[in-house]
């Protein structure tokens, strides 16, 4: 069964660039809910941690510098089938072949500074949300639906 949670990176060519309000606004309309969020710079050593399934391929080094260049917002997100239909919402990896109407096909600016990440599966999801929140940072999401 699909899972209901994803990740997600505003990387810092889009936060930079202004564009987290309008990224947000994207996510919020395509039926998903912020569940944790915060502000946050990764190190270089951190990128390099956060993306060490790439470190054999050539662009691992120019990844981690631009990925520590400056602020990013990191969110968990909940809908259903959260990691595919984010997979869509966000469009290709390269913005030249991303579908009209997605994330990156409106603000990426190359495929190395691509304005978003989105998770790949949904063990991944949860170890990416792991990496930048516990528990205390998340949403209760059912005692708020109660309340
Ligand atoms: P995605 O972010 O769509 O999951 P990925 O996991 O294959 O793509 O790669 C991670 C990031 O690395 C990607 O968002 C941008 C960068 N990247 C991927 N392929 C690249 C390439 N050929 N040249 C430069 N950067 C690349
Ligand atoms: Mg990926």
């Amino acid at each position: 069964m699909a899972g209901n949670r994803t990740f997600t990176m505003i990387k810092p060519d889009a936060f930079e660039a202004g564009h987290s309000g309008d990224i947000i606004k994207m996510i919020e309309e395509a039926g998903f809910r912020i569940v944790a969020g915060k502000v946050t710079q990764l190190s270089a050593e951190l990128a390099g941690k956060f993306y060490e399934v790439h470190q054999e391929r050539p662009f691992y080094g120019e990844l981690c510098e631009f990925m520590s260049s400056g602020p990013i917002i990191a969110m968990i997100l909940e809908k259903d089938n959260a990691v595919e239909d984010f997979r869509t919402l966000i469009g290709a990896t390269n913005p030249a072949e991303a579908a009209e109407g997605t994330i990156r096909k409106r603000f990426a600016k190359s495929l190395g500074e691509n304005a978003v990440h989105g998770s790949d599966s949904d063990e991944n999801a949860t170890i990416e949300g792991n990496f930048f929140f516990t528990q205390f940072d998340e949403v209760g999401i059912r005692k708020v639906a109660a309340n």
